[in-house]
């Protein structure tokens, strides 16, 4: 197992948590977005278990926010986005796939409409900000867009309504899934979604200025002791089971939006002002050759260790296994593959070349949860 320290350069970013971070305890990292992401307080399994009971915090930092304004916001918004984005609210969240030219995927983050001229993207680990600034200079848009000093605190788990009610004022419990507000707090308005990267429930606190990091952790942290909450991140067990992608393991460059599960996001009779969208329609109109699925694969708790791991049907090639763990829950291996069309139907039969020795498994129809 490979444990080391990192080394404290600039371009491995701290977040406004970290010092509460590694109070709490924090066992393991990634990096996303060029920042630090805490993923791990216990084991897995005890992470897992406390955050389908109680609450936790998630300093989800590195979900950075590209930050669109201006008058020619939407039209840049319009010339990303694949899904429909005209009749989308002020205070609307919009899950979303971007591609390239070719139909490729970018990045699949969360859009929020902010105002008619200000959006905020959510974006998921890839510099996508760098296209975006790329499109703005190439199209001679009429935009603003930079990363602004916002870091999302996750609140998850089913206690999440009654922490934030807490510290927000009961009003919170108004807010619809994939909705935001702006709430007051220490005389600064910070908005809040509900939303995460967790099926468990929960809010997203988009804290606004590094240094009110820390007393926004501090305040929901004692007025949650009684709920038990405490610090936790994206659980890799849960996340597996309840099929949320992670860009740059499950989808890539590589695959489009069809293949990586997401076409139902992707309305190519309305949105020809979508760069990639002559692409999109193209694969809609002749299909795809693999598809991304849940697969349950037998046997005892595989290795955390990296993959993809290939994936055959009697000898034959049929796809990658692209995050695969052992779920306390379910008491199986769960796993997410890239699977070509000839082996994706639900039950068919495959091997997955684990590191230690193949195992049985299945493809499903639909994920865990
Ligand atoms: N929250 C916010 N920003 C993010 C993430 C997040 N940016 C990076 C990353 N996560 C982006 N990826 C996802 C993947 C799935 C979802 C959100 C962001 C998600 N999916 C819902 C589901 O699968 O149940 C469906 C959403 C919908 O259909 O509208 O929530 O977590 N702020």
């Amino acid at each position: 197992m490979f444990k080391a320290d990192i080394f404290p350069s600039i371009r491995i970013r701290k977040t406004p948590f970290w010092d509460r971070v590694v109070e709490a305890g924090v066992k393991s990292c990634s990096v996303y977005n060029h920042m630090l992401m805490p993923v791990r307080f216990e084991t897995y399994d005890i992470d897992y278990f406390h955050l389908k009971e109680h609450v936790q915090l998630w300093d989800v930092s590195c979900e950075r926010q590209i930050e669109v304004t201006g008058q020619e916001a939407t039209k840049l918004i319009e010339l990303l986005s694949p899904r429909p984005i005209k009749n989308l609210r002020i205070g609307k969240c919009l899950y979303f796939p971007v591609v390239d030219q070719h139909g490729g995927m970018l990045n699949d983050p969360v859009l929020l409409k902010l105002s008619e001229t200000r959006y905020w993207i959510s974006i998921a680990d890839s510099d996508y900000l760098l296209w975006v600034l790329a499109l703005v200079a190439a199209y001679n848009l009429n935009v603003k867009v930079f990363e602004p000093d916002v870091s999302p605190l996750g609140v998850q788990g089913p206690k999440s309504d009654e922490l934030m009610s807490r510290v927000f004022g009961s009003s919170i419990m108004d807010l619809k899934f994939f909705e935001f507000q702006a709430y007051e707090f220490a005389g600064k308005e910070h908005f809040v979604s509900r939303s995460g990267y967790s099926k468990q429930g929960g809010f997203e606190i988009y804290v606004e200025g590094f240094e009110n990091g820390i007393p926004m952790w501090d305040t929901l942290m004692e007025a949650g002791e009684d709920l038990s909450v405490r610090a936790g991140g994206p659980n890799y067990p849960e996340r597996v089971e309840g099929g949320l992608l992670s860009y740059g393991t499950d989808i890539t460059l590589n695959n489009n939006p069809f293949e990586s599960g997401l076409g139902k996001y992707c309305d190519v009779n309305s949105t020809p002002k979508c760069l990639g969208y002559e692409a999109l329609k193209r694969v809609f109109e002749n299909g795809w050759e693999r598809e991304i699925r849940s697969l349950d694969v037998e046997g005892d708790k595989v290795p955390l260790c990296h993959v993809p791991w290939k994936v055959t049907a009697d000898g034959e090639f049929a796809g990658n296994v692209t995050s695969i763990t052992w779920s306390p829950g379910f008491k199986t291996n769960v796993a997410i593959g890239m699977i070509e069309k000839e082996f994706w139907n639900p039950n068919t039969e495959v091997l997955v070349h684990a590191p230690d020795y193949p195992r049985k498994a299945k493809v499903r129809d639909k994920f865990f949860i």
